[in-house]
């Protein structure tokens, strides 16, 4: 059977967390759909277009990966997208209970759909997108955190607030 998982997240920015993530995934999955959240009332950072735009750009060389976006819940997304597999990333104990109570819920809504989850590289466990926005805000260095790509967003974008 061809697979298709969807790795949904916010993403506000990518780090090098969610990319170890995805690359591990299109190794197991058939096809990789990287989801980004369009949530405006989680007020992000970044526009759903900007969040896009630098995932395609850090998984370009990844034949099997795709971007795109989603609103409301990510089941029917799911459905729509002819995807059997939800995937993803578990840092600590801290992820779990939400992890567990999504996956749960997910699971209630549709059967057919299983939750998959990767474990952290020890090297990102660490590692979140507000912890990167953080240390970005106070110029702090986040290229082992961030592609060179998404380091260039954020200073343009935080630079009024230096
Ligand atoms: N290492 C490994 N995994 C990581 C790392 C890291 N360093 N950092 C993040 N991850 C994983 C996260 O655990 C998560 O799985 C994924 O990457 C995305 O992370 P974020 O922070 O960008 O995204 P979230 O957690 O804000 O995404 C939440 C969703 C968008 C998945 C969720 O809110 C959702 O499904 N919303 C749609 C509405 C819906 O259906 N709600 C009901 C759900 S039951």
């Amino acid at each position: 059977d061809y697979t298709i998982a969807v790795y949904p997240g916010s993403f506000d920015p990518v780090t090098f967390g969610h990319l170890d993530i995805i690359h591990r995934a299109a190794k197991v999955f058939d096809k990789v759909i990287v989801a980004v959240l369009n949530n405006s009332k989680k007020n992000p950072l970044f526009t759903v277009e900007e969040r896009s735009k630098l995932l395609e750009e850090a998984t370009r060389g990844v034949p099997n990966v795709e971007v795109d976006s989603f609103g409301g819940l990510l089941i029917n997304y799911v459905v729509e997208k002819k995807a059997n597999v939800i995937v993803k990333g578990l840092r600590a104990i801290s992820d779990f209970e939400s992890e567990m109570q999504m996956a749960s819920l997910n699971h209630k809504l549709n059967d057919n759909v299983e939750t998959f989850f990767m474990m952290t590289s020890p090297q990102y466990s660490y590692l979140s997108s507000s912890i990167v926005k953080e240390i970005a805000r106070y110029n702090g260095p986040v290229a082992d955190l961030v592609p060179i790509e998404v380091e260039n967003a954020l200073r343009e974008k935080l630079g009024d607030e230096q």
